[in-house]
C-alpha cells in the first residue's frame, strides 16, 4: 500500500506539473467484442484534461455495431461532438456488448447532434492530417491497424506528427504469462497492417504488449469501491451495465490470469494500458519500458531486430516485482478518473 500512495502522490504532481492542455487524439477501436475498450473509452471521456477528442474510428469485422456502442458511450458524457468514423466491414465477429447499445441507434446520435462517418477511412486520413509540429496529435490504437494501415499506405507522411500507443504484440512473454511469445490477436488478426504501423515513422511509439498487460485486472478493493458509485454516477452505471451485458453473452468465457465476474472485478484490459501510457507521456511509470528495435514477421510475431526495426518504447515489465501491485495503481488512477470525470468540455 506503501508504493501506492507514494505512486499516487507522485503522479499527481506530475499532474500538476505537465497540465498544460489536453492532446487532440484519435482513438481507433474494435469495441464490443473485448471488454476493454468500452473501460479505454471511458477513461479518455472521462479525462478531458489530458484528452481533446478528436475522432472515434472503429476498425475490422462489424464496424457498424461497434460504432453504435461508441455512439451510446458518447450520449453518456454528452460528448455528441466527437465524430464517430466506420472502418471497413472485414466480416462477422462476436460483438458481445452490442446489446447494451441496441436502444441508442447511429441515427439517433446524428439527430442528437453527432456525426457518424460512413467512409471512416476518408475521415481518419483527414484528421491525421491536421497534426502538425505545432499541433501534435496522440493516436491511441487498441485493435487490428487494418484502418490506419490503409491510410498510411496511400499517405504514409501522416504519421510524422503523431504519438502512437498501441496496445499490441508480444515480445518475451505470450497470453497468461508463457515464456514463449505468442501470436497477439490486434497483429494476428491483420498481419500486414501491423507490419504498416511498426514500419511507420511517428513522433513517438510507446507499445503496451502483452508482456505487461496480462497482469491488468482490476479487482478487490478498488473494484468494490468502483461498484459504490452505480447509482450516483452515469458514467459507472454504463460500465457496470456493459460489462455485465458483454459478460452474460459470452465474455465471462475468455481467458484471464485471474477469476473475474461483474461482482468480482475486470476481466483483462490490455487496452487500458495503452491510453494509460498516452494519458501519462511523457511518463512511463508503473511499467519499465525500454526502446526496442522491433518488427512483425510474416507469421505475426513480434521480434526484436537490430537491422531492420525501428525503435519502439515497449513496456515489458513492472516497476514492483509483484505486478499486480504496479497494475492497482493504473486500475485506481483509471477507475477513479471514471467516478469523478474532469469536465473541461
Ligand atoms: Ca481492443
Amino acid at each position: 500500500m506503501n508504493f501506492i500512495k507514494r505512486f499516487l502522490l507522485s503522479f499527481s504532481s506530475l499532474l500538476l506539473l505537465t497540465n498544460s492542455s489536453p492532446v487532440p487524439t484519435i482513438l481507433d477501436t474494435d469495441i464490443g467484442t473485448d471488454y476493454d475498450d468500452q473501460v479505454a473509452l471511458t477513461y479518455i471521456l472521462a479525462r478531458s484534461d489530458l484528452f481533446d477528442l478528436k475522432l472515434v474510428i472503429c476498425s475490422s469485422f462489424n464496424t457498424t455495431a461497434r460504432a453504435q456502442i461508441v455512439a451510446k458511450t458518447l450520449s453518456v458524457f454528452k460528448r455528441f461532438h466527437v465524430p464517430i468514423a466506420i472502418g471497413n466491414i472485414t466480416g462477422v465477429n462476436n460483438v458481445w456488448e452490442f446489446e447494451w447499445a441496441q436502444d441508442y441507434s447511429l441515427e439517433q446520435f446524428s439527430s442528437d447532434g453527432g456525426t457518424v462517418y460512413q467512409n471512416g477511412e476518408e475521415a481518419l486520413a483527414n484528421e491525421m492530417g491536421k497534426a502538425t509540429s505545432e499541433n501534435i496529435y496522440h493516436y491511441i490504437q487498441i485493435g487490428p491497424a487494418t484502418s490506419l494501415a490503409h491510410v498510411l499506405e496511400s499517405n504514409p507522411s501522416l504519421s510524422k506528427y503523431i504519438r502512437l500507443f498501441a496496445m499490441a504484440g508480444s515480445i518475451y512473454y505470450g497470453y497468461d504469462n508463457t515464456s514463449t511469445p505468442s501470436k497477439e490477436y490486434n497483429v494476428a488478426t491483420d498481419i500486414p497492417a501491423a507490419q504498416i504501423m511498426f514500419s511507420s515513422e511517428w513522433l513517438y511509439f510507446g507499445l503496451a504488449p502483452i508482456d505487461c498487460t496480462n497482469f491488468m485486472q482490476f479487482n478487490g478493493l478498488i473494484w468494490q469501491q468502483f461498484l459504490n458509485y452505480v447509482i450516483s454516477s452515469s458514467a459507472v452505471r454504463s460500465i457496470l451495465t456493459s460489462y455485465a451485458v458483454w459478460y452474460a453473452n459470452g465474455g465471462k468465457n475468455i481467458d484471464a490470469m485471474e477469476p473475474f465476474s461483474p461482482g468480482t472485478g475486470t476481466s483483462t484490459m490490455h487496452d487500458v494500458l495503452a491510453a494509460f501510457l498516452a494519458g501519462a507521456y511523457t511518463d512511463v511509470s508503473p511499467t519499465i519500458s525500454e526502446i526496442l528495435p522491433l518488427v512483425i514477421t510474416r507469421d505475426g510475431y513480434t521480434q526484436v531486430n537490430a537491422s531492420h526495426g525501428k525503435g519502439v518504447n515497449s513496456c515489458l515489465k513492472f516497476e514492483t516485482s509483484n505486478p499486480y501491485l504496479s497494475t492497482t495503481v493504473v486500475g485506481s488512477i483509471v477507475l477513479e478518473s471514471i467516478i469523478k470525470p474532469t469536465n473541461k468540455s
